[in-house]
């Protein structure tokens, strides 16, 4: 089984993503499945061709993407990528693109194929704090889910892409927030259900 999981760099007036701190502390194999990281930046011009670069080489089974998602007390199972920018925070480029779709003449948005219902229960039942959500923002963790969603829609693949939103962890000094420990067990206990089940 291929398996890639990607975070993001910190950005606005965060000196920590927890999503980086996570892929950093992540072990190199789990159940002898390879743990494949790539971080991105928090670019709209730059984070999906570091990503698309990655997907074209190598078919994944499968693709968790990570972020940070400020002011949630829990950790967020996205649900769907949608077909749009909308922000007024800038990138770290200096970026706020104004409201307009990811790609034209495309779907309003495209659902993971993971069963996420079946996902959740299984973490609630190990105490994993998570909830399923219905929208990734308008940023560019939208944006990344997004384009690897249309992008395995239009090559045809069998890859599953999830994108999981995290609180704050308590290094940051911002509430509400986890423990890396607890962001971390439930990292890793989703990338054991994923690897069981696609074995
Ligand atoms: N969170 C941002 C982008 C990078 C990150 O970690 C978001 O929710 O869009």
């Amino acid at each position: 089984m291929r398996l890639l999981i990607t975070a993001f760099e910190p950005f606005g007036n965060c000196e920590i993503n927890p999503s980086y701190e996570l892929l950093k502390s992540l072990p190199d194999s789990i159940e002898g499945v390879t743990i494949e990281k790539q971080l991105l930046p928090v670019s709209f011009n730059n984070s999906f061709a570091i990503l698309e670069n990655r997907i074209r080489n190598t078919e994944y089974d499968a693709i968790i993407m990570l972020g940070q998602y400020g002011g949630s007390e829990h950790i967020r199972l996205e649900m769907a990528g949608h077909n749009i920018i909308s922000t007024k925070k800038p990138d770290n480029d200096g970026n706020t693109p104004l409201p307009k779709p990811i790609a034209n003449n495309a779907d309003y948005g495209y659902f993971t194929s993971f069963d996420l219902w079946h996902i959740a229960d299984k973490l609630k039942s190990k105490s994993c704090v998570v909830e399923i959500s219905e929208s990734a923002g308008g940023y560019v963790c939208n944006f990344i889910y997004f384009s690897c969603l249309h992008y395995i829609k239009e090559h045809d693949l069998s890859t599953k892409a999830l994108f999981v939103h995290l609180p704050f962890i308590k290094e940051q000094q911002k509430e509400p927030s986890l423990t890396l420990d607890e962001e971390y067990k439930t990292i890793i206990t989703l990338l054991n259900i994923i690897i069981e089940e696609e074995k």
